[in-house]
């Protein structure tokens, strides 16, 4: 560090310092596209093997230490599972971190799982989100994410503010079960698989949804659940304002929940939330925000796609929080448009990698982790491992 300004140091060492990104036991696993899948070598299909890829991104990385995980592909047999993820957090040296229900995969779920006409199915979503919870207790986990693929596709065919109730009712069962630690994270999305209506389609829904559940339930938002245009930042600041912004689900879009990598569409807005927060948090932010990565490649390698977009996460948070905000402030106030804004874009333009590599080695990490990974061969040793065993069918898993 001692090469750069030391105020610039300072700023970059506390900001990389504070950012820990979560990353997705999916990720790791081989997935496709709804016209097929292209199988990788070193796919990790066992909860061990996702273990172990998510501690090599750790080790290299050094801001990744908790891993999602999705209950069913994860944990099917539930809390039995629990002592052996519990003693590969041990081994690998990562811990569990978000508990993903699963509401849409079983057979039942056809017409919708917490919103469901039938009584009988919503009863088994609740069981399974309260299994969830039973289970983020036993890891010690601290948020539990909830997205549930409820929609109809014609018009007509359900009654939206019947759903609505269902899904009250359900959100707050699931809340008056949480320990007082716990976040129930409330996912949004207007689109896919459902493509008439979605049952939380927006940020104001899953707004009124978790209000409605409990202090304890926040939004939780996905880059890529939004129409196109979306202003995103602006839905961030609001609910950075109401206290509702519980945390996001990372990655990029083009056309619809492409989940391409951070920042290769549009890094621009990455950093025009991360500003939000930062400029927030300079004022306090009351509440922890959580970030992880919800990506899953089929065409980059899993590990590599996964370390490139930690790496951009951390250069854009790292950008944001070199906006100068008390000069801005000013700015604005005297709506000097300009000024504001090329004081704003300028931070986003500076080439922050001198200052994250200068991180890295200060936290004796390696100075350019995409190449420690080449050099390491892990990806090419567990693709020996991994080749010869047999595959897990379904998607993700
Ligand atoms: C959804 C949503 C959820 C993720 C599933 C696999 O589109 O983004 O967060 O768990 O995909
Ligand atoms: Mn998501
Ligand atoms: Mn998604």
């Amino acid at each position: 560090m001692k090469n750069l300004e030391s105020s610039l140091a300072e700023v970059a060492l506390k900001a990389l310092d504070s950012f820990s990104i979560e990353i997705p036991s999916w990720g790791f696993a081989n997935t496709g596209t709804r016209f097929g899948k292209f199988m990788q070598a070193a796919a990790a299909c066992t909860i061990e093997e996702k273990f172990a890829d998510a501690a090599e991104v750790n080790r290299l990385t050094g801001a990744t230490p908790t891993l999602a995980l999705h209950v069913l592909w994860d944990l099917p047999n539930g809390l039995k599972d629990v002592p052996e993820v519990k003693r590969l957090e041990q081994r690998f040296g990562v811990r569990s971190g978000s508990i993903n229900p699963n509401l849409f995969q079983d057979q039942e779920y056809k017409f919708g799982s917490l919103c469901n006409p039938s009584r009988a199915i919503r009863e088994k979503a609740l069981g399974h989100l309260l299994a969830s919870i039973e289970i983020a207790k036993a890891l010690d986990s601290r948020d539990i994410s909830l997205w549930m693929a409820d929609g109809s596709n014609y018009p007509g065919t359900q009654s939206m503010r019947k759903r609505i109730g269902w899904l009250e009712e359900a959100l707050r069962t699931a809340h008056s079960h949480l320990a007082r630690n716990h976040r129930l994270l409330v996912e949004y999305k207007p689109f896919e698989p459902a493509f008439y209506h979605t049952d939380i389609a927006d940020w104001g829904m899953a707004s009124h949804l978790a209000s409605q559940a409990g202090p304890q339930a926040r939004v939780l938002v996905d880059t890529g659940h939004h129409y196109n245009a979306q202003n995103i930042e602006q839905i961030v600041a609001w609910l950075l304002h109401t206290g509702m912004l519980g945390g996001f689900h990372l990655n990029d879009r083009r056309y619809a929940d492409d989940d391409l990598t951070l920042g290769s569409i549009d890094p621009y807005q990455i950093f025009r939330i991360f500003h939000e927060i930062h400029s927030a948090q300079s004022e306090g932010l009351p509440h922890a925000v959580a970030y992880m990565i919800d990506q899953s490649h089929n065409l980059k390698g899993k590990i590599e796609a996964m370390i490139q977009t930690v790496i951009t996460a951390q250069e854009l948070y790292l950008k944001a929080a070199l906006v100068d905000r008390k000069k801005l402030a000013e700015l604005q106030q005297d709506c000097e448009l300009v000024a504001a804004e090329e004081l704003y874009r300028s931070a986003f333009w500076s080439d922050v990698r001198p200052l994250t590599r200068a991180w890295r080695e200060a936290r004796s990490l390696p100075a350019d982790p995409l190449e420690a990974l080449r050099s390491s061969g892990y990806v090419e040793r567990v693709a020996k491992e991994r080749a010869n065993r047999g595959q897990v069918a379904g998607s993700y898993a």
